[in-house]
This record gives C-alpha cells, sequence and structure tokens, in this order.
C-alpha cells in the first residue's frame, strides 16, 4: 500500500511508534521556532535541560509578539531571548523583522522537514510542504536539546481541490468553508493533507493561509505537495536549493476525503465569536463597519498586500472606519515601500502598524465598544480583540479592504473588475535583521530582567488527590479564556505567579482566588475544552493555583499535551451524561490514584458531596502515565537522566 504525504515525512522521521492512527509516535524534528509569547518559557526550560547547543539543524528565537514597550518588561524578555539564543545556537529574529510564520516561510522552511513551533500557528510551513507542529514551550526545549516529538499518529485527511477559484474569492475562502464543513474541532487526531488539480493554482503564501488556518480546525498539522509552484517561490527567496518534490504514492490511502469545488466558492466571512460560524458575506448583509485590520500569520504576505493596495489606491477609506494594515515581515514592508503600493495605502488613509501580531493578539488597536471589526485573521473569540463587546469577523483581504472604503461588510464583487496582481520574479532578500548565533565556545552571558521568574514545577502524583470542582465551563472554551492575553497581560509571559491572578477571569473573576483558599482543586470543562493557542502558561497557571486535574468531555490537542507535561491529570468522562454529575464546590476525590493511573485508562472519581462515582479515562501512553506519575515532563525528564 502506498503512502500519503504526511505518512511519508512522518516514517522519514520516526523514532518510535507504529504509524497506527491514535497510538503514540515519537518523530526527529529538524525545526523549532519560537516567538517571544511562549519563548522565555521555552528558553528557561531550555536551560534547566542543561544543555549547552541545540541540536536541530535550525533553530528560530522570533521577536514579534510583545513588540509593544510602554514598561521594561517585554524589552526584557527580548534582551534574555537575544542572549540566551547567541549563548546556545539560535538565530535571533528582531522586532520589525516579522511575524514568526511569514518570516519562516520566507527564509527558512523547507519542504520534507519537520518543524515543531512554540505557537499554535506553525502549520503555516505545511504551505511549503513542511510537516509543521504547534506544541507547548518545554516540547520545543526538548527538541531544541535533540530528542523526539512524541504524538498520536493522527488520522490522515485529504482535502481534494478542484478546479480554479474565481475573481475576488480567494484562499481564505477555501479555509473558512473547510471550517465551514468540519467546525473547530473537526480537525482533532487528524493531518489535512490537500491534493487535487486545484492546487497548482495555488501560491505558497495561499497555501500557507489554508495551512496556518488548519490550526482552527484543530488539526495536528495540514500539508500541501512541494512541487514546481513551491520550486518558483524559493526560487524567487534565493533559496531554490532547499527546494525538494514531494508528492503522495499513486495508491495512498486517506482516513478521510473532502472535496471542493473552488469555482462554486463565494466570499465567506467567519461571524462572531467563532472562526467556524462562516456564512456568505452577501448572505450577512451590509452591516456598518468601524475598524478593518489586515495582517497576521493568516493573510499578510506580499501578495496579500498588493491586493489591498490595488483595491485602496485612488480610494478613500470610509470616514467612520479605521483601518490599519500590518505587513507581515520586512521582506513584505520593504517591497511595498520600494514599489509605492505603501504610498497607496497611506494615500487612503490607512493606519501601517509595524510588521508584528499586533492587534491579532490585542497589541493595540482594541475596537471600540460593541464595535464590528472585520479582521483579516485566524481567531475571533470573545474578548480576544481587547474589547468583549466587540463583534469581530474574519475574512479575506479582499473582502476586508473592499468593506474598509464602502464603510460596510461587502461582497468585494460588488467593486467590479478583481485586482490583478501577479507572484514577484524575485523577492528582496535582506537578512540583516537575523542575527545569527555566537560561534560556540564563546563567552555569552544571558541578561536576566526582573521580570524573569522562576516557572511552577509541580510535585510527584499523591496517592490520594482530592479537591473541590473551582469551577465548571462550557464546550469550546479556549485558551484566551484560560490565560487572557492582551497588551497588559502579555508582558508577563516570563512571570506566572503574576498571570496567574487572571487565570479563567473571562469565565468567573472569582476563579483564582477561590483556587488558592481551597489549596487548589478541579476544573470541570466541555467538550474541546482548550482549544486555540499553544501557550503553556495555560497548564502553568492552573498549575501555580494547585488545580490537579481537569475533567471534561474532550480536550484540544496541545492544551491536553501542556497539562501532561505540568502534571495536571487530563481526565474524559466516560460517560458524557456525567458532566451533569458534578457542580461547582462538589468535593471530589481520586483514591489510590497512582495505582489507578497505572492499571489502565478507566478511574474513578469520588464526588463526596453527591455520594456518586463517575468514571473517567485518562488516555495516555505509558510515557505519559510516567509524565504525571512524575509530577511532569522536567521531572520526569531529570529521572530520567539520573
Ligand atoms: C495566539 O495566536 O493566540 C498566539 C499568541 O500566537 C498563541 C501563542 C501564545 O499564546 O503566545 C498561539 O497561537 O499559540
Ligand atoms: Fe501572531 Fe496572531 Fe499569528 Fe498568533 S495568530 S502568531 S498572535 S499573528
Amino acid at each position: 500500500m502506498g503512502l500519503n504525504l504526511a505518512q511519508k515525512i512522518i516514517k522519514e522521521h520516526l523514532v518510535s511508534g507504529e504509524m497506527k492512527p491514535g497510538t503514540e509516535i515519537a518523530i526527529r524534528i529538524d525545526q523549532t521556532l519560537t516567538q517571544d509569547s511562549t519563548g522565555t518559557m521555552a528558553y528557561l526550560q531550555f536551560e534547566a535541560m542543561g544543555i549547552p547547543r541545540v541540536k536541530t539543524k535550525k533553530s528560530v528565537a522570533y521577536i514579534d509578539h510583545n513588540t509593544l514597550q510602554t514598561g521594561f518588561e517585554n524589552a526584557d524578555d527580548h534582551k534574555y531571548i537575544q542572549t540566551v539564543a547567541a549563548k546556545h545556537g539560535i538565530y535571533f529574529s528582531k522586532p520589525g523583522n516579522g511575524i514568526c510564520h511569514q518570516v519562516h516561510l520566507e527564509r527558512f522552511g523547507v519542504p520534507g522537514m519537520t518543524l515543531l513551533g512554540s505557537d499554535s500557528h506553525t502549520p503555516t510551513g505545511g504551505g511549503i510542504g513542511m510537516l509543521a507542529i504547534g506544541a507547548g514551550g518545554l516540547d520545543v526545549a526538548v527538541a531544541m536539546g535533540g530528542g523526539p516529538y512524541y504524538m498520536m499518529m493522527p488520522k490522515v485527511c485529504r482535502v481534494v481541490l478542484k478546479g480554479a477559484l474565481k475573481p475576488w474569492v480567494t484562499a481564505k475562502d477555501i479555509i473558512l468553508e473547510v471550517l465551514r464543513r468540519l467546525s473547530v474541532k473537526g480537525g482533532v487526531g487528524k493531518i489535512i493533507e490537500y491534493a487535487g488539480d486545484g492546487i497548482k493554482t495555488l501560491t505558497v503564501p495561499e497555501r500557507a493561509t489554508i495551512t496556518n488556518m488548519g490550526a482552527e480546525l484543530g488539526a495536528t498539522t495540514s500539508i500541501f505537495p512541494s512541487d514546481e509552484v513551491t520550486r518558483e517561490f524559493l526560487r524567487a527567496q534565493g533559496r531554490e536549493n532547499d527546494w525538494v518534490e514531494l508528492k503522495p504514492d499513486e495508491d495512498a490511502e486517506y482516513d478521510e476525503e473532502i472535496v471542493i469545488n473552488l469555482d462554486e466558492l463565494e466570499p465567506l466571512a467567519a461571524q462572531p465569536h467563532s472562526p467556524d460560524n462562516v456564512a456568505k458575506v452577501k448572505d450577512i448583509g451590509k452591516i456598518k463597519v468601524d475598524q478593518v485590520a489586515i495582517g497576521s500569520c493568516t493573510n499578510s504576505s506580499y501578495m496579500d498586500m498588493m491586493k489591498v493596495a490595488a483595491i485602496l489606491k485612488g480610494k478613500k477609506v470610509h470616514p467612520d472606519v479605521s483601518l490599519v494594515i500590518a505587513p507581515g515581515s520586512k521582506q513584505v514592508l520593504t517591497m511595498l515601500a520600494q514599489n509605492g503600493a505603501l504610498a497607496d495605502m497611506v494615500a487612503a488613509g490607512a493606519r501601517i502598524l509595524e510588521s508584528a501580531c499586533g492587534p491579532c493578539i490585542g497589541m493595540g488597536q482594541a475596537p471600540a465598544t460593541d464595535a464590528v471589526s472585520l479582521r483579516t485573521f485566524n481567531r475571533n473569540f470573545e474578548g480576544r480583540s481587547g474589547t468583549k463587546s466587540a463583534k469581530v469577523y474574519l475574512v479575506s483581504p479582499e473582502t476586508a479592504a473592499a468593506s474598509a472604503i464602502t464603510g460596510v461588510l461587502i461582497d468585494p464583487r460588488e467593486l467590479g473588475e478583481a485586482p490583478k496582481v501577479s507572484m514577484p520574479e524575485k523577492f528582496v532578500i535582506d537578512d540583516s535583521m537575523v542575527l545569527p548565533p555566537a560561534p560556540e565556545g564563546a563567552e555569552v552571558e544571558v541578561v536576566r530582567g526582573p521580570n524573569i521568574k522562576p516557572f511552577p514545577i509541580n510535585q510527584a502524583l499523591a496517592d490520594k488527590v482530592s479537591g473541590k470542582a473551582l469551577i465548571k465551563v462550557g464546550d469550546n472554551i479556549t485558551t484566551d479564556h484560560i490565560m487572557p492575553s492582551n497588551a497588559k497581560l502579555l508582558p508577563f509571559r516570563s512571570n506566572v505567579p503574576y498571570l496567574a491572578e487572571f487565570c479563567l477571569t473571562p469565565c468567573d473573576p472569582d476563579f483564582p482566588k477561590r483556587a488558592k483558599e481551597n489549596g487548589g482543586g478541579f476544573i470541570i470543562g466541555g467538550s474541546n475544552y482548550g482549544q486555540g493557542s499553544s501557550r503553556e502558561h495555560a497548564a502553568l497557571a492552573p498549575l501555580q493555583l494547585g488545580v490537579k486535574g481537569v475533567i471534561a468531555k474532550s480536550f484540544a490537542r496541545i492544551h491536553m499535551a501542556n497539562l501532561i507535561n505540568s502534571g495536571i491529570i487530563p481526565m474524559t468522562f466516560e460517560n458524557e451524561a456525567d458532566y451533569d454529575e458534578i457542580d461547582m464546590d462538589d468535593e471530589l476525590v481520586i483514591e489510590n490514584a497512582r495505582e489507578q493511573i497505572k492499571n489502565g485508562s478507566s478511574i474513578v472519581v469520588k464526588n463526596v458531596t453527591k455520594g456518586k462515582d463517575i468514571k473517567v479515562n485518562v488516555a495516555l501512553s505509558q510515557r505519559q502515565v510516567e509524565i504525571i506519575l512524575a509530577g511532569g515532563l522536567l521531572n520526569y525528564t531529570r529521572q530520567q537522566n539520573q
């Protein structure tokens, strides 16, 4: 039987395990990336492992999230990352050089290689044919140290793209269509592999828009073949030598398949407050728009920006709209400046932001109360913009630019002829904002400002695990609920004790206080608990507050791995209806916890208050069982090294 593309790359990198869906495998990691908001933690953990130099083929530390410097904290974090990177053999991409995923695609991504990144949108690299996976910082630290990455072998779902997109319909609309069909849970436990004659019509940045938002499906990753289009892109980046052809075998098999006829697609939008709440723009109607934000790792490529500039050229932004544009990288911004497109944007009345995540992660540009904000980003969770009452719609750059002019959400086809923009034959290449590491053996002092605080480490699992149900939440709780990120909190990503004071506060402002008063306890969640980002702070903050276990209907992949790495027990209800058998403040006990967890996946949680036994599953691999018993991955790794 032939292999599909995902299986081929996994096979090539397989360190242990069998490629059977749902069983644990370990793969060798060629490249890693971190960004600053998860990077400080990843490097503190890397340092704790005591390994002098990274063992990957290439590791890059980007600064793109916390670029607002209203106090010393972010600048301290940047300095720490710059020096720790220089010391340990990691390339450092300075603030201003661009968004990690965009820059990685342009300058570092190599088809067929594995990439592990401490950011959930690392699968952007799948656009160039990498097996690119998002993970928590500790997993990335282990990979930098030469350790493999452990995961459950995913199923592989083939998405066949047929035909070609009509004018004004974009790659963003393709992935929104996939989200509409599969939902934010639809990709869990899967790799999405794109195929079909339609892929030839998509450039690498367009493919990357699609693989980027595979994260919103909950997928492990998404991938495109590496073909002539990929070669052309790499050639224009001066990296043709990095190209290899990659495609599935003729007789490859897939676990699932969906077909999308590109010529049937129309401009789409994800409505508040979920990326899968998708409808046709023309059906949503011409709602009044207050803010339009163009950029983010989803849609900030050169081509995206050129289309926006062409739509804005000679027009004016509507008087009631604030239009902000953040080109994705220094390369993109330079090219727009050189060819005059930047001037067209500015003349139209756009506000140009730094090449960084910016408003996507709530670093500035919070919309007004109740405002409607159209964004080309990938997430529109409630409150993520910084304004709880804001209504964020996710759209293509074309829909965004057209609406910025008209002042209402508009189907861009109403503007008439679509702008014609083509890929450049040669990108402007200047890597001067990427600092190579210091030579091996050189003296480098790691600079640690006062914002860098020790991170919490769990203790070995007790025999009796008990505590109250400290909070009970519903379905699809995001890491933005568990550990909010905004301009006020992001500067404290290297200060878990401070961050913990805000843990789960969007769901219940008293949670941190209650958790501390009770000496910790349990979190009760619905399905897809922990969807969204890779931030391990969503596990470290609960750990800091004494949380011992989370009982949910189901978990998002990266968050579950982060809980395990922190030594917090992730449990799923054997019978989902038992969710109703636990209320807040109920006393819960797991007797003989160590024995029970060692002995198998089904364990009993006693609800002492209700006098009921509740069966839960702890679906862990043998290695994960050991990690939970040890009280987290760091303790486990130390034990292994003893
Ligand atoms: C996000 O988009 O939520 C982030 C910020 O990029 C996160 C990482 C983080 O929390 O720092 C992600 O997606 O992993
Ligand atoms: Fe940055 Fe937003 Fe992309 Fe996260 S989703 S990496 S915050 S641009």
